[in-house]
């Protein structure tokens, strides 16, 4: 069959005009935030139920097509890039919250509900969705699934992974299977739900997620504290994780902050620069959290950790003090960056770094390098800025020598080459570095089982 013949049996799968050949719309959804490959799917299809799923993974078997999945498509790392004539399938139209259950505290959402959708929809309801990053406003549930987002809130509330109850996916047969039925306990042996989060789509794709809700934080406050150096945020993370529950610690450079200061709109947090700075944020339920707080930045700048610090006394500053860190990422996209998002456990942290930054200075002695992170959770974010003067394929070659160095340490600190981002095209050439040989050939073993034809958005995860 031509393409063309199979576009048109495409169509007869999903509602009129539910499928979209024009460059504008194959260019756009086609695409992630990477900007590494150059998108060229064949179709975006649009289902609009999960029955319209199924037929389009039925038709895509019969015909061995290629699928790839698309929410939001906010991802980092090209899980959702379409680059070798695929069909993508968007879920778009499928981003409805079908039910709430108050003594459940669950949401059961489509796989194109918003991030923050389900984040308003909570606050509606008094209580909280706790996964959260900048990109909340475009970022889909599915695609959140699809690579097991983390974000600014992980110190206290975990991974997208721990607040899926349930889920409904259509496998690489076509196959609808109701994973775990929302429970809490459920001890019957393989949880396969588990095996669909952070699967990238490769495996099948998600139709519909419970998600778990929480009890609204109280009174969040943020301190952003100045430090002399990297070496004191670790001793200024345990000094304050002794004292209060925290639901952030992130971190950034001055060169970060230069960058957020260029733009005009966020005010600095204090007069005095420093070359990192730590934001942490906890609740501030009563006086003596507060007290507790501000006794242990005091103990900090004693023991010089700390040169200067400010705490949040309002919405609005509250607001403003994450604008810096938050930002740092959209803020810093037009110089084309390099990105790692690289992670350790956290008390390996110092060796790590201090190992990264050598490499890092020794081989870009050029090239403008932002550090950035949640440090809290071990994970940190380098991104290497691309020069002028440097083509976007040189430097993303220059970029890809030095860092299979850097993924050389990350394997000596038993670390992981992506925390959060996923794997998708960008970091497929390097789960050598984070997974064993047996490991990955378990992998493939279980994407065969769901995906005996290979057209789940195959080039993912594994190379093709
Ligand atoms: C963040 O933490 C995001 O800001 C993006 O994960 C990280 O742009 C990056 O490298
Ligand atoms: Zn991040």
């Amino acid at each position: 069959m031509t393409t063309a013949a199979l576009i048109e049996e495409l169509k007869t799968l999903v509602e009129p005009g539910k499928v979209l050949t024009d460059a504008d719309s194959l260019a756009t959804y086609g695409k992630d935030w990477t900007k590494h490959f150059a998108p060229a799917p064949c179709a975006i299809v649009f289902p609009k139920s999960t029955e319209q799923v199924q037929a389009i993974v039925r038709w895509a078997n019969q015909h061995r097509v290629a699928l790839v999945p698309s929410g939001g498509r906010t991802g980092l790392s090209a899980a959702a890039v379409a680059a070798n004539g695929e069909v993508v399938v968007s879920f778009d139209y499928m981003n409805q919250i079908l039910e709430f259950n108050e003594f459940d505290r669950t949401a059961v959402c489509q796989p194109g509900v918003i991030t923050q959708q389900l984040q308003d929809f909570a606050e509606d309801k008094g209580l909280y969705y706790p996964v959260d990053f900048a990109s909340a406003g475009s970022s889909q549930i599915g695609g959140n699934i699809g690579t097991n987002a983390g974000g600014i809130k992980v110190i206290r509330y975990g991974m997208t992974r721990n607040w899926v109850a349930g889920l409904k996916v259509v496998t690489g047969t076509g196959e609808l299977l109701e994973l775990n039925k929302d429970l809490i306990k459920n001890a019957t042996g393989y949880d396969l739900r588990q095996l669909f989060i952070g699967a990238e789509g490769t495996l099948g794709f998600v139709v519909e997620a419970t998600m778990r809700l929480d009890r609204a934080p109280r009174n969040l406050t943020a301190m952003v504290l100045g430090t002399p150096d990297f070496d004191s945020i670790m001793p200024v993370l345990h000094a304050f994780q002794g004292k209060l529950d925290l639901t952030a610690f992130e971190f950034f450079s001055d060169r970060c902050l230069d960058k957020i200061l260029d733009r005009g709109d966020v005010p600095a947090p204090f007069e005095t620069r420093t070359p990192f700075y730590a934001l942490l944020e906890f609740e501030a339920t009563t006086e003596e959290v507060a007290e507790a707080a501000l006794a242990t930045f005091e103990h900090c700048v004693e023991q010089g950790w700390v040169l200067d610090g400010v705490m949040s006394q309002s919405e609005q500053q509250l607001q403003n003090l994450w604008k810096l860190r938050e930002y740092i990422s959209e803020t810093i996209s037009h110089f084309t960056p390099y990105k790692n998002d690289i992670s350790v456990t956290v008390s390996k942290v110092p060796a790590f770094l201090a190992d990264i930054d050598s490499l890092v200075n020794s081989n870009y002695p050029d090239f403008e390098v932002l550090w950035y992170g949640h440090i809290g959770d071990g994970n940190l974010h380098l991104n290497i800025l691309k020069p002028d003067a440097l083509s976007k394929d040189e430097f993303f070659a220059k970029c890809a020598t030095v860092n299979k160095w850097v993924f050389e340490v990350v394997q000596k600190y038993n670390g992981s080459i992506s925390a959060e981002h996923g794997v998708g095209m960008t970091k497929r050439d390097y789960l050598g570095y984070s997974r064993s040989a047996a490991e990955i050939g378990y992998m493939k073993a279980i994407k065969a089982v769901f995906d005996p034809a290979g057209i789940m958005n195959p080039g993912k995860i594994f190379p093709l």
